[in-house]
């Protein structure tokens, strides 16, 4: 059996009869999560074999052990970055031990891969985005690698590797089905299928790799891997048509070949594809179908559509709870309306993972016919405690930004002492009244007044900019933009020492107002410096 009918067969095997999980009457006390993760711990620490890795199960595989290692080395570092200690410092935490022969054995296993990148084997795709996860998170860019093939290069420039080779193995349109554009399979270059749980991975190591610091490194994700990802969320996500299954919102497995086995934790991994493209959660409708989905299954028992079995959704798998959580965190989600009623998703998942865990720290088998990482108590109990403290990177919604609307190019005299005025565009899925004028800086300069006004039109890309004509000189277009006036004294000071004619990338940083999640919007323009008499 090949590792992806070995990989498809337990899947299948998953589902075939459930199992009552106890629910307890009241919502997990803070002081119960910290006592769990605080065991889960220390019963992971338990279980690192000699070489740094975790095993998946009892004997060692490649296929399975990276990535079972890269999400126990998260939750190690997490838990460094929450004490305020330095993850790889003896000393200061009991755990840096764990964390440092942890990322070894990643790196030890790591395949420099040129011209594509830094890649890691067996399943490469879960593997790679799993490790570049763990890497981005080690809050250590310049740390020196000291064992493997990239030795004496730094996490960073290894990061950027992995980021490049997941870049590399995104299905393109070349050689693929039109429907598969954008996701991951299990390896590259012709896997020749897209799926929800590789792409699933593949995005948690781009957004953690994305992330600012501390959550991860701040690398730009290239901008035709995020427009190749959109398409393929439009692709894997279920049409609202009213369907038998009642699957509208909710994320298929994968897209081409019609297997849809949708379900929460398919259509977690979809709110955080979402959140990574910049979805906005207050205005996107494909973010608020698929939340609706969530909402409409929270309460699922008994036989799923598409296996023989009983289940209780996201009741039964840790690895759902997971997703679940890393969907809606990173789109600042905190309640959901089920059954007319608003609940906190997290209160009721906290809930279920304090109630399941064994005396000896591990998480106890939710139902003992799903696998796909349930068979794993080290997986589960490091889904468990990912949970439970929130773990996901921050996301950037990126925004067009327009400095002089119906200009092009849009030259800054540097000299003038009069206002510069710059728009942020809406468009059909982001509504400019979402954002919060009072957070805006352009080059780090916050403007002096602002209004809501249709001024522009957006030019795209809208990051990645490149040259002085990277503009539009287009009017309103029906969407309502927000515009702004900044001094421009204030903007030359900003841009510091500058020459005539000279082009510059000016970003725009934000957030969204508090009651749509506060989320940070990045934007940018181009601009030519006049600087006249020099
Ligand atoms: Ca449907
Ligand atoms: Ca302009
Ligand atoms: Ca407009």
């Amino acid at each position: 059996m090949n590792a992806r009918s070995w990989w498809r067969t337990t899947l299948w095997l998953a589902f075939a009869a459930g199992i009552v999980v106890a629910q307890p009457a009241t919502a997990a006390t803070p002081e119960q999560i910290e006592a769990a993760v605080a065991n889960g711990l220390g019963w992971l620490a338990t279980q690192q074999q000699g070489d740094g890795s975790w095993l998946y199960s009892g004997s060692p595989s490649c296929y399975t052990d990276i990535a079972t290692t890269a999400i126990v080395v998260l939750k190690f570092e997490e838990r460094a970055k929450e004490l305020g200690v330095d993850p790889f410092d003896p000393e200061g935490y009991e755990y840096a031990s764990n964390v440092t022969n942890g990322l070894n054995y990643i790196f030890a296993n790591a395949v420099d891969d040129p011209p594509n990148g830094v890649k890691l084997p067996c399943y490469e795709t879960y593997n790679t985005g799993a490790a570049l996860m763990a890497v981005s998170a080690s809050n250590a860019p310049t740390r020196l690698i000291t064992t493997g093939p990239l030795a004496g290069s730094t996490y960073e420039s290894a990061a950027s590797g992995m980021l490049s080779w997941l870049g590399y193995a995104q299905n393109t349109a070349e050689g693929f089905a039109a429907c598969d554009v954008g996701g991951w399979g299990y390896n590259a270059p012709s896997d020749g299928w897209s799926d929800q749980s590789n792409s699933g991975y593949a995005t948690l190591g781009l957004g953690f790799a994305a992330a600012p610091a501390p959550a991860g490194f701040e690398l730009a994700i290239p901008v035709d891997v995020l427009s190749r990802l959109s398409l393929y969320i439009d692709n894997v996500q279920d049409p609202v048509d009213g369907d038998t299954y009642s699957y509208d919102g909710g994320s298929w497995y994968e897209p081409c070949n019609m297997y849809k086995w949708v379900n929460i934790l398919k259509t977690g991994n979809l709110l955080y594809e979402m959140g990574l493209v910049g979805d906005d959660p207050a205005t996107s409708p494909r973010v608020q179908d698929a939340i609706a989905y969530i909402e409409a299954h929270w309460n699922d028992t008994g036989q799923q559509p598409e296996f023989p079995s009983t289940s209780l959704g996201w009741k039964d798998a840790y690895q759902a709870m997971f997703a679940m959580m890393k969907g809606l965190e990173s789109l600042g989600i905190e309640t959901l309306t089920v059954g007319g009623s608003d609940i906190d998703w997290f209160d009721e998942v906290s809930d279920v993972i304090v109630a399941n865990q064994a005396g000896d720290g591990s998480m106890d088998r939710l139902n003992a016919l799903i696998s796909e990482g349930e068979d794993s108590a080290i997986l589960r109990t490091a889904w468990a405690l990912l949970t439970l403290e929130r773990v996901v990177p921050q996301f950037n919604v990126p925004v067009p930004v327009d400095i002089h609307p119906t200009s092009c190019p849009n030259p800054i005299n540097v000299g003038s002492k009069g206002l510069t005025p710059v728009a942020i565009l809406g468009t059909e899925s982001f509504d400019v009244t979402t954002v919060d004028p009072a957070t805006v800086l352009l080059q780090g300069v916050a403007p002096i007044r602002w209004a809501n006004e249709d001024v522009a039109t957006p030019y795209e890309p809208l990051l990645g900019k490149e040259g002085a004509y990277a503009c539009n000189e287009l009017g309103g277009d029906g969407f309502l933009d927000l515009t702004l006036k900044f001094e421009t004294p204030m903007l030359a000071a900003a841009f510091g020492d500058v020459s005539d004619r000279e082009v510059l990338i000016v970003p725009l940083t934000g957030n969204l107002k508090e009651e749509f999640g506060g989320t940070p919007i990045v934007g940018e323009d181009v601009v030519i410096i006049l600087k006249k008499g020099k």
